[in-house]
């Protein structure tokens, strides 16, 4: 049985990554940041009764920002592939935050890296490590589309950490002789994404618009385009790296984009709505520097990891809008019975 590590389990990535992980026969252990509230709900149908002796799936409390506690985490675990997922993820947030993400993607990624070299040693064992990358590292494109060798020109904090901790995986690679490989991750969307990235905030106001539980959607730059997939492939592109003869980067994508206008009108189709009667603009949402296109070349991966994607961006907007109808029906049978359901109306980026 291989053990693996992980940070950022509880996100989007992490919970269809333990999924498959668990399905394959691997222990996996999480890391989880202490909250006041819990923060477990994407794992919760993988968790079984921690009482139980030797569960699968084993959450541990740490933090990127916390060197020593990742390193006594690795040195104890022993794990054999260490998945580096945690982030400050939200490009917005990162303007608002450049420091904390900074330290999170960045300063986070050099802790970890750290951990798993010292980790190595004490083992005397090989501990594979996945970096995840991103296109946002792309930033102002210089060619279309891009490829492992396009160079980068970020425009955002977190495109800049994510290129910090691009480089120092490939560093920690050619100066330790370590097998990490840094996937180059292009947007992929579920119906597990937060809720304040565009995709899921257009599936989840369209799906109570449909309810009469809401009545505009406001959204900033709609000529926006984006090479959208479906967050269960690509993590199975994450698992291929690491089992290579051999470390390398891999773009992962679809090689289709198109803009957040037309996944509005995929989505408000999907319910038999016009986007046009109910989608405002809101200059909040406006980015300081935007990332107007990126789209990716997956040959790479096709060729050395046999990877294809399952899922066109038209399946994702109709599996993403069903899921949402669903949320929504539930939340309208609360309204109807007298429910208050304020808590459900949140905040969002
Ligand atoms: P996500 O849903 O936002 O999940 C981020 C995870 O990181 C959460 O588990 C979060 O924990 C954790 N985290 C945040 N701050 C942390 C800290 N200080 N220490 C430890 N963990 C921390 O992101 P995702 O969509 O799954 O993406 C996974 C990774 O891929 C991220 O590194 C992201 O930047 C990168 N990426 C994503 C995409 C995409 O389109 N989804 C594309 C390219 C790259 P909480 O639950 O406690 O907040
Ligand atoms: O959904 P988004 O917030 O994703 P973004 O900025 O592309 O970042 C995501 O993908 C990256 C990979 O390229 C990841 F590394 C990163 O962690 C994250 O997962 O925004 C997509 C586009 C942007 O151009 C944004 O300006 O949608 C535009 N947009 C328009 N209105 C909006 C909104 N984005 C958000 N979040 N909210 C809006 O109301």
């Amino acid at each position: 049985m291989k053990t693996a590590f992980i940070t950022g389990i509880t996100g989007q990535d992490g919970s269809y990554l333990t999924e498959q992980l668990l399905a394959k026969g691997y222990e996996v252990h999480g890391v989880v940041r202490r909250a006041s509230t819990f923060n477990t709900d994407r794992l919760e149908h993988l968790y079984q009764d921690p009482h139980q002796p030797n569960p699968p799936l084993k959450l541990h409390y740490g933090d990127l920002t916390d060197g020593s506690r990742l390193a006594g985490l690795i040195r104890s675990i022993q794990p054999d592939e260490v998945y580096n997922l945690g982030a400050q993820s939200h490009v917005r947030v990162s303007f608002d935050q450049p420091i904390d993400t900074a330290n999170i993607v960045a300063l986070g990624t050099s802790n970890l890296l750290e951990a798993v070299r010292d980790g190595q040693q004490s083992a005397g064992k090989q501990i594979r490590y996945y970096q995840a990358c991103s296109s946002e590292m792309f930033g102002k494109v210089q060619e279309v589309p891009q490829t492992e060798r396009t160079p980068f020109y970020p425009r955002s904090p977190y495109g800049c950490a994510k290129v910090f901790g691009h480089w120092l995986t490939i560093n920690y690679r050619e100066s330790y002789d370590m097998f990490a490989c840094c996937g180059i991750l292009f947007n992929h969307e579920s119906p597990r994404r937060g809720e304040t990235f565009v995709t899921r905030k257009i599936t989840r106001a369209a799906g109570r618009i449909k309810l009469g539980l809401q009545e505009k959607l406001y959204l900033g730059n709609l000529d926006a385009q984006r090479d959208w997939g479906f967050a269960g492939d690509y993590v199975d592109a994450m698992w291929r790296m690491l089992q290579q003869d051999e470390p390398d980067n891999y773009v992962v994508a679809t090689g289709k984009m198109i803009p957040v206008r037309r996944f509005c009108e995929l989505v408000f189709e999907f319910h038999g709505l016009d986007p046009e009667q109910y989608i405002e603009i809101d200059p909040r949402y406006f980015r300081p520097t935007e990332v107007d296109e990126l789209l990716g070349d997956p040959t790479l991966a096709k060729q050395k990891l046999g990877w294809e994607p399952t899922t066109t961006v038209e399946q994702l907007a109709v599996m993403m809008a069903e899921h949402d109808l669903e949320l929504a029906k539930q939340e309208r049978t609360l309204v109807d019975a007298g429910h208050d359901v304020s808590s459900l109306n949140r905040h969002d980026q």
